[in-house]
């Protein structure tokens, strides 16, 4: 034991008479670079921590949010979901990925229930959401159009949106039916419904210009591509597993 105490001593001094022979210049190269290289990886640490992996789904009660979550996550559709009364959230490599051979960043998924009452939670979940996926039922989608125009309008102006710029993709879903409505038809469809409230909301309150956020162009019509963040159309279909736009979206926001 004794002998081993004495060798590290000796290596100690060792090294001491050789950091003193070393030029000063030298060493505080040498300690600066040590200094920078810890700061770096610090940094880089943060940077990574920040990169949000969560992609967030709403839309209207019947939309088919749920039905598209199970079918990105289990590649099937869990068929018979009921009405969902708490979000649905889960942290996962899709379905369709799961055969690469490669390692995968997982997905941070929540399904924000639309009944109007639980849609509050939605305010939770934005200050992380990578992408936002609104999903819209192409089939019964007219008798709906009012108020799903409210649901997009009252996330465009959030002011979380607004000021992270969060991308949202309208997912025209359930399009596995020959009846649904074309994304182009549904595009224009709520602009136009958009521009309408954009008209009777800010005559009415105050509220959404005085925090600046306001939809379009003054004496303009309204159009998605006026809107500060990207906001970009689909189609999809939660039931027969069509979810390569879908998940294309996803994987442009969070990386693989
Ligand atoms: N034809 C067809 N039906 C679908 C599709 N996706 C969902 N549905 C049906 O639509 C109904 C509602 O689907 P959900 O996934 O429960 O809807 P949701 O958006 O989660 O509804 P809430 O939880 O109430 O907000 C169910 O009966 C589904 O079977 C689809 O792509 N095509
Ligand atoms: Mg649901």
């Amino acid at each position: 034991m004794e002998q081993w105490v004495y060798q590290v001593e000796q290596w100690k001094n060792e090294v001491e008479e050789w950091i003193y022979r070393q030029p000063v210049e030298q060493l505080y190269v040498a300690v600066g670079i040590v200094f920078l290289t810890f700061i770096f990886f610090v940094l880089l640490r943060l940077l990574k921590r920040t990169k949000s992996n969560t992609i967030v789904f709403a839309g209207l009660s019947g939309s088919g949010k749920t039905t598209l979550f199970y079918q990105l996550r289990d590649g099937s559709s869990h068929q018979g979901t009921v009405t969902s009364m708490d979000p649905n959230e889960g942290t996962f490599i899709l379905q369709s990925e799961l055969e690469k051979n490669k390692k995968i960043n997982p997905v941070h998924m929540v399904d924000v229930p639309g009944h109007s009452r639980l849609r509050l939670k939605l305010d939770e979940y934005l200050p992380q959401t990578a992408g936002l996926v609104f999903v819209v039922d192409a089939l019964d989608f007219l008798p709906n159009l009012r108020a799903a125009a409210e649901y997009l309008y009252d996330i465009l102006t959030n002011t979380i949106v607004v000021k992270r710029k969060v991308p949202v993709l309208i997912l025209c879903n359930k399009t596995d039916k020959v009846t649904a409505h074309t994304k182009d038809f549904i595009r224009k469809q709520l602009e136009k419904e958009i521009d309408k409230l954009r008209i009777s909301r800010t005559a009415i309150s105050t509220a959404d210009i005085a925090n600046g956020h306001t939809l379009g162009m003054p004496g303009e019509a309204f159009v998605f591509s006026q809107c500060v963040n990207k906001v970009m159309v689909a189609e999809a279909s939660g039931l027969t597993g069509n979810v390569s736009q879908v998940e294309q979206f996803i994987r442009e926001y969070v990386r693989q």
